[in-house]
C-alpha cells in the first residue's frame, strides 16, 4: 500500500498524519470514556467528551514538529503516551487526576511497593501498541525508502495554530454543559471531561504559573499593610463565653443552599423547616448572619469558616491557592489534641477538597468512597441526607474524642429534585420551577435534620459537644428574583435581594445560653467565634472577622462583591439603604463602609494571592524586635 501512495507524496503525507492523530485521539477516547469514570448523562456530554482530544492533539503533535520535525512528532507521541499512562495509573490509585502540587503524589506511586501491581494491569499493554505503530511509522519507515514524509516545520506551526479554534469551539461546546467551567475553577472530573486530559493539563500548568508569579514576587514586607489593619481593627472577644466548650467536641453542619427566608416561613399553611424552627429556640440563633462565598460557593464558606480570610473573586481558592500555607483551625486546634474530620458525602476531589483538606491540617476526610452509597440511596446530587446523616453518626461515634468535624449535607443542591417518597410538601406555585422545588428539598432537608440531631441528643456525644449549624449560601440565585417576590409578597429590588443572601446560624451546646442575636455578621466570623467559645488562644493574627458574641464588635458584613451591611446601612452595587427601613438614602452615608469593604478585600487577596500567611512567624519576630 505504501508503495503506490509514494506516487503521491502529499497525500502519502497526509495518510501518516491521518494514522498518527487517529491512532492518538482513539486511545485517549478510549482512555477518558473508558478508563477513567467521568459519568457521562447524556450524548451531548459523550459529544464533548469525544472531541475534546482533538485540540490538544493538533497542538501537542503540531509543537513537536515545529521543534524537531519528523523526531518532534514521534517524541511527542510517546511523552503524550506517557503523560495519559501517568495519569491512569494516578486515576486507579485516587480516582483523581495529577495536579502540579500533586506531584509529589506520582512519585509516592513510585514507592508503592506492593501495591503498585494493583493498579497495573496486563491489558496496559494494549496502552502502547500506538506508540509502537508510530515508532514504525515515523521512524522505521526511512526517508530513503519514502522520501517525502518529511514534515516541515511550517506544518507545525499551522497545526499548533489549528488547535486554538478547535479548543475555543471545544470550550464553548463545554460551556452548553456548564457555564464558567474554566473560571469557576470545577473539579477536576468536570474540567477532563469537558476539556479532555491533556487541555487540563496545560490549564492546570497555565494556573499554576500565575500562581506562582503571584507569590514570587511577594515578600514578607506585604503582609505589614494587613497586620497593621487587623490590629486597629481588633475586638477583644466575649469573656464571658471564653472557654464555655472548652474541651468539647466540635460539629460544623454546614446546610446546602439554605438562606434565612425558609425560617418560620410556609409554604400551603405548612411551615418550611418545622425542625429547625423549634431547634433555634434551644441555642444562640443568629438572624442576621450572612453568606460571603463568590465561585468558589461551598468551598469559599469552608475557607472562611476554617481560615477567617475571605474566598477569591474569580474562581475558588480551594483550586487555585491549595498549595499556600494555612494556618487554620484544624491545624490550631489539632496541637490542642484534636481530631479534625470532614464527612460530606460526594467525590472527594470535589472542589479539590482531598488535596485542600491537606492543606488546611484535617486529619481525614470521609467522603463519597466512605459511604455507603447505593443507587436506591441515592437522587440527584448523590447520597440522600437522611442517610448521610446516620452514617456519619456512626463514624463520629467511633473518632478520638474531642473532635472538630465538619459535615456537608448535599441533598438540597440545584437543580433541587427529590424522589416522589421523599416529598413532604407540594412544589411551590411561583412562575419559577426551582423555587418550587426548592420548598420541597428543603423541607426534605429539614426532616434529615431532625432525625440526625434526635439520634445525636441520645447518643453519648451530645453533652460534649458544640453543634454549630449554618447555611453555606444562596439556593435562590438573582435570576428568580420575580419569582422570590411572589412568594415572600413584595418587589425584591437591591435591598431586598442582599437581604436574602442571609443564612441561618444556630449554636447550641452546654453553656450557650438560648437567646436571638441580631447581630450583624458572616462566615468570616466563625472561627473567631469558636476559638473563643472552645477557649482556645488562636495566635495567628490574620483574621478578618470578630467574634459574634463580642460587645466591642462592630456590627459589619462584607460581601466578596464590595458590597456591605453595617449597623446602620447596607451598600448595594453603589446604593445606599438604611438597614432596618430599605429606604434609600444618601449615598454618601455608604462612602465609608464601601472604602472599607474595598480596603478589607484587597488585603485578604493580597495574604492568598501572595501566599504571605509563610511569612507570619518572620514577620512577627521582627515586630517583637522594633
Ligand atoms: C459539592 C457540594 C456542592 O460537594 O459541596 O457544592 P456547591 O455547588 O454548592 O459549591
Ligand atoms: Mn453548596
Amino acid at each position: 500500500m505504501f508503495e503506490k501512495m509514494k506516487g503521491s507524496d502529499a497525500s502519502f503525507k497526509k495518510m501518516i498524519y491521518f494514522i498518527v492523530f487517529a491512532m492518538f485521539w482513539l486511545k485517549m477516547t478510549f482512555i477518558q470514556g473508558g478508563i477513567f469514570t467521568l459519568d457521562i448523562e447524556n450524548t451531548n456530554q459523550a459529544a464533548i467528551l469525544a472531541f475534546n482530544p482533538l485540540s490538544s492533539i493538533f497542538f501537542l503533535f503540531g509543537l513537536g514538529i515545529l521543534i524537531a520535525g519528523r523526531r518532534g512528532l514521534l517524541s511527542a507521541y510517546i511523552l503524550g503516551s506517557i503523560l495519559l499512562y501517568v495519569n491512569v495509573l494516578f486515576y486507579r490509585e485516587y480516582n483523581d487526576f495529577i495536579t502540579i502540587p500533586m506531584l509529589g503524589q506520582v512519585a509516592n506511586l513510585a514507592g508503592l511497593g506492593g501495591s503498585i501491581t494493583n493498579i497495573l494491569s496486563a491489558t496496559d499493554v494494549f496502552l502502547f501498541v500506538d506508540v509502537l505503530a508510530a515508532t514504525f511509522l515515523l521512524i522505521y519507515l526511512k526517508p530513503s525508502r519514502f522520501q517525502r514524509f518529511i514534515p516541515k516545520r511550517k506544518e507545525g506551526l499551522i497545526l499548533a495554530i489549528i488547535a486554538v479554534p478547535l479548543f475555543l469551539i471545544n470550550l464553548a461546546w463545554a460551556q452548553t454543559e456548564r457555564t464558567e467551567l474554566l473560571t469557576r475553577a470545577f473539579d477536576r472530573n468536570l474540567l477532563v471531561k469537558n476539556i479532555g486530559l491533556v487541555d487540563y493539563h496545560i490549564y492546570d500548568v497555565v494556573l499554576q504559573g500565575q500562581t506562582e508569579m503571584k507569590k514570587t514576587f511577594a515578600d514578607s514586607n506585604e503582609l505589614v499593610p494587613a497586620l497593621n489593619y487587623l490590629n486597629e481593627k481588633k475586638v477583644k472577644p466575649n469573656p464571658d463565653m471564653t472557654g464555655v466548650a472548652e474541651g468539647k467536641n466540635v460539629i460544623i453542619l454546614s446546610l446546602e443552599s439554605t438562606q434565612t427566608f425558609v425560617v418560620d416561613n410556609e409554604l400551603h399553611g405548612q411551615e418550611l423547616t418545622p425542625y429547625f424552627n423549634d431547634l433555634k429556640e434551644e441555642g444562640a440563633y443568629f438572624t442576621n448572619f450572612y453568606h460571603q462565598v463568590k465561585q468558589g460557593r461551598t468551598s469559599d464558606s469552608e475557607f472562611m469558616l476554617d481560615n477567617s480570610l475571605y474566598g477569591l473573586n474569580r474562581g475558588a481558592a480551594f483550586f487555585t491557592h491549595s498549595g499556600n500555607e494555612y494556618e487554620a483551625t484544624p491545624e490550631v486546634i489539632g496541637e490542642k489534641g484534636y481530631t479534625t474530620t470532614n464527612m460530606h458525602a460526594n467525590d472527594k476531589t470535589f472542589w479539590n477538597r482531598n488535596v485542600m483538606y491537606d492543606s488546611l491540617g484535617y486529619d481525614e476526610y470521609y467522603s463519597k468512597e466512605d459511604y455507603e452509597v447505593t443507587e436506591e440511596k441515592s437522587y440527584g446530587w448523590g447520597y440522600l441526607d437522611e442517610y448521610f446523616f446516620s452514617d456519619s453518626l456512626d463514624k463520629m461515634e467511633e473518632l478520638e474524642q474531642p473532635f472538630y468535624n465538619k459535615m456537608i449535607t448535599l441533598t438540597n443542591h440545584y437543580p433541587f429534585t427529590l424522589p416522589e417518597d421523599k416529598k413532604l410538601i407540594e412544589e411551590g406555585e411561583t412562575s419559577s420551577g426551582t423555587l418550587n422545588r426548592f420548598f420541597q428539598t428543603i423541607r426534605y432537608q429539614d426532616e434529615a435534620l431532625k432525625q440526625f440531631v434526635e439520634e445525636f441528643k441520645k447518643s453519648d456525644l451530645y453533652d460534649d459537644t458544640l453543634l454549630i449549624i449554618y447555611g453555606d449560601h444562596f439556593g435562590i440565585s438573582e435570576n428568580h428574583q420575580k419569582a422570590m417576590g411572589e412568594y415572600l409578597g413584595k418587589d425584591i429590588n437591591s435591598y431586598e435581594q442582599f437581604q436574602l443572601q442571609r443564612v441561618p446560624l444556630l449554636i447550641l451546646g452546654e453553656g450557650i445560653e438560648p437567646s436571638k442575636y441580631d447581630t450583624v455578621g458572616g462566615q468570616i466570623d466563625l472561627r473567631p467565634t469558636i476559638m473563643n467559645l472552645l477557649g482556645v488562644e488562636d495566635e495567628n493574627p490574620v483574621q478578618f472577622g470578630h467574634d459574634l458574641f463580642s460587645e466591642e464588635r462592630k456590627d459589619m458584613i462584607i460581601t466578596r462583591d464590595g458590597d456591605f451591611a453595617s449597623e446602620e446601612y447596607v451598600g448595594v452595587k453603589e446604593s445606599c439603604f438604611d438597614r432596618g427601613t430599605g429606604e434609600e438614602v444618601e449615598g454618601h452615608a455608604c462612602s465609608e463602609g464601601f472604602e472599607q469593604a474595598e480596603e478589607e478585600l484587597a488585603l485578604s487577596d493580597s495574604i492568598v494571592y501572595g501566599d504571605l500567611l509563610r511569612y507570619l512567624n518572620e514577620t512577627e519576630m521582627l515586630e517583637e524586635d522594633k
